[in-house]
């Protein structure tokens, strides 16, 4: 379906908000209907958990959308969607918008030293989370592999400043408090990143009796090889909730713009607050820049402000796909 033409000029208030889709599903009237949350989406179903703990599947109407973390209604086998924040929204491959999940207070990027993240996967993350107004955490796993201290400490070096860096391994259970702690409160998170860095394998080790499907990376490749292929959320024994999704590699931002990509690019903060001149700075050219006074001084690396103009780049080139 084109959306092209509903499109609305995006105001900072609606970062991260969505309407449900269109006013074309009578089906409910306004508080009828026992509330629940969707918890997994099966194509032309999704499965619905009730606050009495109960799950029943049941049937989206057609065009009608919900994801994991949507909070309905249902009555007489329909579903009322509401209206939902922190909305994770990617692009895939073919161009087409992707909703993830929605009511999203986490999302916690996740890497590990096998197989290693496409360039820029990471800063992409944090600047989809934040300006959709999602609080962005970096987990790296599997800190058992020969490498793996190593890259804990370069992502340290890079992202601490900007948000919480959780080395953990799913395998030997270590660092599961930290994911705890970060969903504390009630928190919905969700775990995105490639295939086979072991999103299942945490989910599995955070939640008891849980049995997600895991498989080996491939041999060949190194790569993984796509094991989970829809999302599903799960509640946390220590309160919180977490998703788990598919694996992916195309990080793409929809509907994000420069500047949401200048104030959100991951250790830039500092710089902008004490530095640039202007309210709009995109910490190109501009005079009086705190991000090029930053290189200059050498408190940001050339090699950060590059990923960054990467970034840009990416977003003007997809800027008309939509
Ligand atoms: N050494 C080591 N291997 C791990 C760890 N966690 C997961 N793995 C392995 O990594 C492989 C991939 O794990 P999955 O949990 O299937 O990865 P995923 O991120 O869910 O992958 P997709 O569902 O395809 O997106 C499996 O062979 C796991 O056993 C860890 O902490 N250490
Ligand atoms: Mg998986
Ligand atoms: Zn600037």
């Amino acid at each position: 379906m084109n959306v092209a033409g509903r499109k609305k000029k995006k105001t900072p208030r609606d970062a991260g908000r969505r309407e449900p889709e269109g006013g074309s599903f009578p089906a409910l009237a306004p508080d009828e209907g026992e509330p629940g949350l969707v918890v997994a989406h099966h194509g032309v179903a999704v499965l619905v958990r009730f606050e009495s703990g109960e799950a029943r599947q049941v049937w989206l109407q057609p065009e009608q959308r919900a994801v994991v973390g949507d909070r309905v209604r249902v009555a007489r086998n329909r579903l009322a969607v509401e209206p939902a924040r922190g909305v994770l929204r990617r692009r895939d491959p073919r161009g087409r918008e992707r909703t993830i999940a929605t009511n999203l207070d986490v999302l916690g990027i996740v890497v590990a030293p096998e197989p290693r993240e496409p360039p820029g996967y990471i800063d992409r993350g944090f600047v989809i989370a934040r300006s959709a107004g999602i609080e962005p955490i970096l987990v790296m796993n599997k800190t058992d592999l020969d490498d793996g201290d190593e890259l804990a400490a370069r992502l340290i070096e890079i992202y601490a400043p900007s948000a919480s860096v959780l080395c953990v391994c799913a395998d030997r259970g270590e660092g599961l408090d930290l994911i705890f702690e970060a969903l504390a409160g009630g928190r919905l998170g969700a775990l995105v990143g490639p295939s086979g860095v072991g999103k299942s394998s945490l989910l599995n080790a955070l939640v008891p009796d849980l049995d997600l499907r895991v498989s080996e990376l491939n041999r060949g490749s190194g790569k993984g090889r796509h094991t989970t292929t829809t999302a599903t959320l799960h509640a946390l024994e220590r309160g919180g909730f977490l998703v788990d999704t598919a694996g992916f590699k195309d990080f793409i931002a929809v509907d994000v713009v420069a500047l949401e990509a200048a104030q959100a690019f991951p250790g830039f903060e500092e710089a902008i607050v004490e530095g640039c001149r202007f309210r709009d700075c995109v910490h190109k050219s501009e005079p009086d820049c705190g991000v090029l006074a930053g290189i200059e001084a050498g408190t940001i690396s050339e090699r950060r402000h590059r990923s960054y103009l990467q970034l840009l780049e990416e977003l003007e080139s997809s800027d008309g796909r939509s």
